[in-house]
């Protein structure tokens, strides 16, 4: 397939959540990725948009407002201003980092809405949904509570248990309870306006896997994962008093779906960017000779590549988007980052602990991208990789250069001649290294492309190693010059070719080489310092990170852990008294388990066929995290066998296996001795 010919970019960047800090999971996923793609772009001085701004509806805003005792406005307005800030500080150049909740967005999203509305795309349906009578309100998923019907964890949400990890619905939940007034919700009659997504199965089946077949297989799988497994229309508007009002009649009370309203605030933002410009923001949405790319993390796929282009196909005067290279996931220190139990590295706080070090951690987060799979983030590698790559490769190689050439030539780029195999050699490989990089950015492969750079480095102190001028100086001044100029070439490159990948670190070096107006173009030519450049003072690049600052970083860590682990143990404080006749009612008894496999689409629960001495039945328990099926076969298990049946992603579950939470929230199984025969009773 011949490559498209583009003039323009628009780069858009997932629109964090105005409901807390960005962490470096946020930054590894999407935010430094996307930077370094449009400062290559810039380098090569192609027209781009670089889009943000902060996602300032849905339930979770005011759910955070809720527990603040503040308005979910107070709560955007102090992230919007911490997030961007933090941004800017660590070298995210955003063209533009707007937010949803501006008036601008709000009368573009409503008028969009609008539209596909008098286009007739929507399905108005009626649905019966939890209302909470005392607040009088509908309530959203995550506004009701209740016992998991898989673990009978009690703080079960309605959309998911988070205990076990299974996904919910409200109906599912035993004893459900709202949270605004904490009294048992009634079902009553709404009605929403449903997108049509199924209708749109053929155009993504064409778009995605054969229109674009490059995108990312992590990206591709699981939209394809999404298309098997059925489309089926979506509610576009929610019951809730934060967002933006349907722009309908018969609507009130309600609001856009966040996910509907937050992707066109990319396009939003690209009409207040283009206004404050004089550019025209069509030529960024509507032009076909424009390549669309968004950044996200794997869990904004489905709304990036299926619900998002259904939603600009169904308007007809959009582009789509060209690719969406999404990252996995970074954990930190074994374990997932999370915001709730503080358990991250906090872009302001890293600012804070590391003045002028943004460069080492957009080093360490390319260098450990999470492009293809899940990855870890310790402090350990973050000083790893700056002590043994950053200042033992990169910094020793320019330094040396650098120093040699103050000491031996007043800082005058020296001159070459006789030049030997050695120098011919290096200088032909470092033509090779502009494109190596050039290639593995345009296939967003940023680790790759990081990786190259350093190889240049690598080079550079090889030629040092190998040519040991230092040893010369007395003996063959010429051939040290001859030395010092190829290495200052290399030095060069190395410079301009940073530029995406560690900003300040080419600042610093296009001052200390004076290389002023060379470009990213002239990267890899053996002729960019000329004799008569002096160069500027040696600069420190990178130094190392001792142990004691580290070993502070992780105690911080550590010390979250620990509060986590004393509120672990309080999640359970002792439920309400029962009588015996309670206790009595429920049927647990002894089984064992014949098969066990994983569910589709989830990768929290394990499907189970359990021998209770008086049948053999499905139980579907959320324990894929700790066990694997192999290992559960076979295996003794209690069993209440009188719980009444569920349904858990399309499987009814006959009962449940009962299982013991440890303090860090590893399950064990809660079995009697190997000799209790199927079907005993346990009272
Ligand atoms: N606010 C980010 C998240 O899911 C979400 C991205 C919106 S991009 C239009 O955490
Ligand atoms: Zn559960």
């Amino acid at each position: 397939m011949t490559e498209k010919k583009f003039n323009r970019f628009t780069v858009t960047a997932a629109l964090p959540y105005a409901n807390g800090p960005v962490h470096i999971g946020h930054l590894a996923g999407v935010y430094v990725p996307a930077d370094i793609y449009v400062r290559y772009l810039r380098c090569l001085g192609r027209d781009v948009a670089f889009i943000g701004g902060s996602d300032e509806h849905g339930v979770a805003i005011t759910l955070k407002a809720r527990k603040e005792g503040k308005t979910p406005q107070q709560i955007v307005d102090r992230y919007h201003e911490i997030i961007k800030k933090s941004f800017t500080s660590f070298g995210i150049s955003f063209d533009i980092y707007s937010r949803t909740s501006s008036p601008k967005h709000h009368e573009m999203a409503s008028a969009y809405f609008d539209k596909l509305y008098k286009n007739g795309v929507f399905e108005e349906k009626e649905s019966w949904n939890f209302y909470d009578e005392k607040a009088d309100q509908f309530l959203a998923d995550r506004y009701i509570k209740g016992t998991c019907p898989v673990c009978s964890f009690s703080e079960a949400y309605g959309d998911q248990c988070e205990h076990c990890g299974s996904t919910l619905s409200p109906n599912e939940l035993i004893h459900p309870k709202s949270m605004l007034s904490g009294e048992e919700p009634i079902m009553k009659a709404t009605k929403h306006w449903y997108f049509p997504l199924d209708k749109y199965e053929n155009f993504l089946r064409e778009y995605i896997l054969q229109d674009h077949t490059e995108w990312k297989p992590n990206v591709s799988g699981q939209c394809k994962s999404w298309l098997d497994g059925g489309l089926r229309a979506r509610p576009m508007t929610r019951d809730l008093g934060w967002g933006i009002k349907v722009p309908i009649k018969g609507a009130t009370g309600k609001v856009l779906y966040v996910w509907f309203d937050a992707p066109i605030g990319y396009i939003s933002a690209t009409q207040e960017w283009a206004a404050a410009k004089g550019k025209n923001w069509e030529d960024y949405w509507k032009k076909e000779d424009t390549k669309l790319v968004h950044f996200i993390g794997k869990d904004n796929i489905v709304f990036h590549c299926i619900i998002f282009p259904s939603i600009l196909q169904a308007e007809g005067s959009y582009i789509l988007p060209d690719n969406v290279p999404a990252n996995e996931f970074l954990n930190l220190e074994g374990n997932k980052i999370s915001t709730s139990r503080n358990w991250a590295v906090w872009l302001h706080e890293y600012l804070e602990d590391f003045p002028d070090k943004q460069d080492v951690l957009r080093y360490v987060l390319t260098a450990n991208a999470p492009e293809t799979k899940d990855n870890d983030f310790t402090w350990k590698d973050f000083q790893t990789r700056n002590n043994s790559e950053l200042v033992a490769i990169y910094g020793n190689f320019v330094n040396r250069a650098v120093v040699l050439t103050h000491k031996f030539f007043k800082g005058e780029v020296p001159e070459r001649q006789n030049l030997q195999k050695i120098d011919k050699d290096t200088l032909e490989a470092l033509s090779t290294f502009p494109d190596r990089i050039a290639s593995a950015l345009e296939r967003f492969k940023f680790r790759e492309a990081l990786n190259h750079l350093m190889d240049l480095a690598r080079l550079g102190n090889k030629y040092l190693a190998e040519t040991e001028p230092w040893k010369l100086i007395k003996t063959d001044l010429e051939r040290v010059s001859t030395i010092l100029n190829v290495s200052l070439q290399m030095v060069t490159s190395l410079g301009l070719l940073s530029k995406p990948f560690l900003p300040n670190t080419y600042h610093k070096l296009s001052r200390i080489l004076n290389f002023g107006d060379l470009k990213w173009q002239d990267a890899g030519r053996s002729d960019n310092l000329k004799k008569t450049t002096v160069l500027g003072p040696a600069l420190l690049l990178f130094e190392k990170i001792e142990d004691d600052v580290i070993e502070a970083q992780i105690k911080k860590l550590m010390d979250t852990k620990d509060e986590n682990q004393e509120t672990a143990v309080q999640i359970y404080p002792i439920k309400e008294k029962i009588n015996y006749d309670d206790f009595m009612k429920m049927d647990l008894r002894v089984g064992e388990i014949l098969t066990a496999e994983p569910v589709p689409k989830s990768n929290k629960l394990l499907k189970f066929t359990v021998d209770t001495g008086l049948d053999q039945r499905t139980i579907v328990s959320g324990v894929a995290k700790y066990f694997s099926p192999q290992e559960m076969v076979g295996k003794k298990v209690t069993v209440l066998l009188n719980l009444a049946p569920r349904k858990i992603m399309g499987i009814i579950s006959q009962g449940m296996l009962l299982f013991a939470e440890n303090e860090d929230g590893s399950l064990k199984s809660v079995a009697p001795d190997t000799n209790a025969t199927n079907g005993a009773g346990i009272s």
